[in-house]
């Protein structure tokens, strides 16, 4: 027993250290460099952002890029982005550089910019979807002329230390990597062209690095058991319960309130659980050869409209979904054995939006799954493993307390949950 707690230990930090993410093994950010010319002194670059996430997107207020410069080179122009700040460029006559600070800071411009300052798969305000929702907008891209850098791929210098700003501390990146020259096709198809040198960053998610807490909660319940097992206690965090606010506070009517904050510090409705977003899941039908569960998301932040949410769950009867009323599904690892995992999102116009804590703050819909060989009501074997709210794993209730059928005692896989669940508290707390 005790070796395999601390197998289990060890398999769990070393997951952590490479934010490794079962759910999403291939999830990451790759920041690419298609030099297309070079200048009289430095070069024309493409910078294009993909999101690989399957379930993970860059909401609102976007994403901002920094990296450190190698040399002295400066950013003579951007299209279809702008650095924050301009610097110290006193020592140019005549043409001034967009930027001359060492370590530039990167945005995407705004919806709605003149068709002159754009740039193909720019001006989204920095908002990209997850790969898994919408592979198009999954993109955003700018093109920045840089000036005292290498002007042939001998002599250029890579960018060192990319940092993604935002959104924040749970990315980290690489170092950039010359890798073989992209090859672009041209509009019509015909002819095949190549950039000149290309370097990729990759950036990978780690949820520990981007807050101590959770960011939302399960809750249970189930046509057979009336009891209604809530979100753990505190499950997000009680330290900021002196801000919280009651749902009947005048607070709420006044202008301003809502605004979100810039690094989307959340405005919570008091709770005993403290989370932003609590996600139940009510088995609700037995039927022969099918059985039938509600989804139900609920929104307790008062300064945020959720934009693309997604949804992941693990499973193990995910493998055998046959309808899915009003949310759209797609099962993640689709290719695996193990194919327990998939996501939920919103129906574009329909309900992709989830809007802030409230009367209209929560969206639902049923899963109607055909029964696996392993179905059972015992044990709880009904409720879901594993629960990601935009790409956030959310807080489960302990396996002791989840609604039983009557006559049944949560047997071993409650206990073997619990070890888990004890062994994820002692890292928590630690
Ligand atoms: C990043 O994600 C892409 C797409 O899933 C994958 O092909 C690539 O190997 C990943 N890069 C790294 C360094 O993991
Ligand atoms: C570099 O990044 C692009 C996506 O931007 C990806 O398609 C390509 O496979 C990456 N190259 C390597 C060698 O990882
Ligand atoms: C790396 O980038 C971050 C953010 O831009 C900056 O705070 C830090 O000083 C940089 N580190 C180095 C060694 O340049
Ligand atoms: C640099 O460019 C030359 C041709 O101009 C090419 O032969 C060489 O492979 C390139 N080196 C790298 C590292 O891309
Ligand atoms: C959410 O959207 C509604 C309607 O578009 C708007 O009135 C409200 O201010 C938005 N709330 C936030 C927090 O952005
Ligand atoms: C995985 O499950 C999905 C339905 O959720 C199904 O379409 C797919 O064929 C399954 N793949 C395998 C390998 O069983
Ligand atoms: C319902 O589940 C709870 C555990 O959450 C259990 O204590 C209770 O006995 C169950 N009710 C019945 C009627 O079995
Ligand atoms: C509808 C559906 O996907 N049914 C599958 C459920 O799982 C069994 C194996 O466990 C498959 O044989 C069915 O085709």
């Amino acid at each position: 027993m005790r070796f395999l707690i601390s197998f289990l230990c060890v398999l769990v930090l070393v997951s952590y250290a490479v934010a490794y993410d079962p759910m999403d093994p291939n999830g990451n950010i790759t920041i690419k460099w298609d030099v297309m010319s070079w200048t009289p002194d430095g070069y024309v670059a493409t910078v294009t952002i993909n999101n690989f996430q399957m379930f993970r997107h860059i909401m609102n207020p976007g994403w901002t890029l920094g990296w450190t410069w190698a040399k002295k080179e400066v950013i003579w122009s951007m299209v279809g982005a702008q650095t924050t700040e301009q610097g110290d460029c006193s020592k140019f006559k005549g043409n001034i550089p967009h930027c001359c600070k060492k370590i530039p800071t990167v945005v995407d411009l705004l919806p709605g910019v003149p068709y002159n300052q754009q740039f193909s798969n720019c001006c989204k305000g920095g908002v990209v979807a997850a790969w898994g929702q919408d592979p198009s907008q999954s993109v955003s891209a700018f093109q920045v002329s840089v000036g005292q850098g290498g002007t042939s791929n001998k002599t250029v210098k890579l960018p060192k230390n990319f940092t993604l700003l935002a959104p924040g501390p749970g990315y980290t990146c690489g170092p950039a990597k010359v890798v073989p020259s992209t090859v672009f096709l041209t509009t019509d198809k015909r002819r095949k062209t190549q950039a000149l040198m290309t370097w990729n960053v990759t950036c990978t998610y780690s949820q520990f690095l981007a807050r101590k807490n959770p960011s939302c909660c399960v809750s249970l319940s189930s046509f057979y058991n009336e009891t209604i097992t809530p979100c753990p206690s505190c499950a997000c965090g009680c330290q900021n319960k002196k801000n919280c606010v009651k749902s009947d506070s005048k607070i709420l009517s006044m202008v301003g309130v809502h605004t979100p904050k810039k690094d989307n510090e959340a405005l919570t409705q008091c709770t005993h659980h403290m989370c932003p977003i609590r996600v139940h899941w009510h088995v609700k039908t037995n039927y022969k050869d099918y059985w039938r569960v509600k989804i139900a998301v609920t929104n307790f932040n008062y300064r945020m409209n959720y934009t693309l949410w997604t949804l992941a769950i693990q499973h193990p009867n995910l493998n055998n979904v046959t309808q899915v009323f009003s949310f759209n599904y797609k099962p993640l690892l689709p290719y695996e054995s193990i194919n327990d995992t998939g996501m939920f999102y919103g129906m574009k116009y329909f309900n992709d939006l989830l809007m802030e804590a409230g009367p209209k703050g929560n969206i639902q819909s049923e899963v109607l799954l055909q029964k696996d060989k392993k179905f059972t009501f015992k044990q709880g074997w009904a409720f879901p493993h594993k629960v990601y709210f935009n790409g956030d794993e959310c807080m489960l209730p302990h396996p002791d307390t989840y609604p039983f059928l009557p006559n049944s005692s949560p047997a071993t896989i409650a206990t073997f949950k619990a070890l888990i669940f004890s062994l994820l508290l002692l890292l928590a707390v630690s």
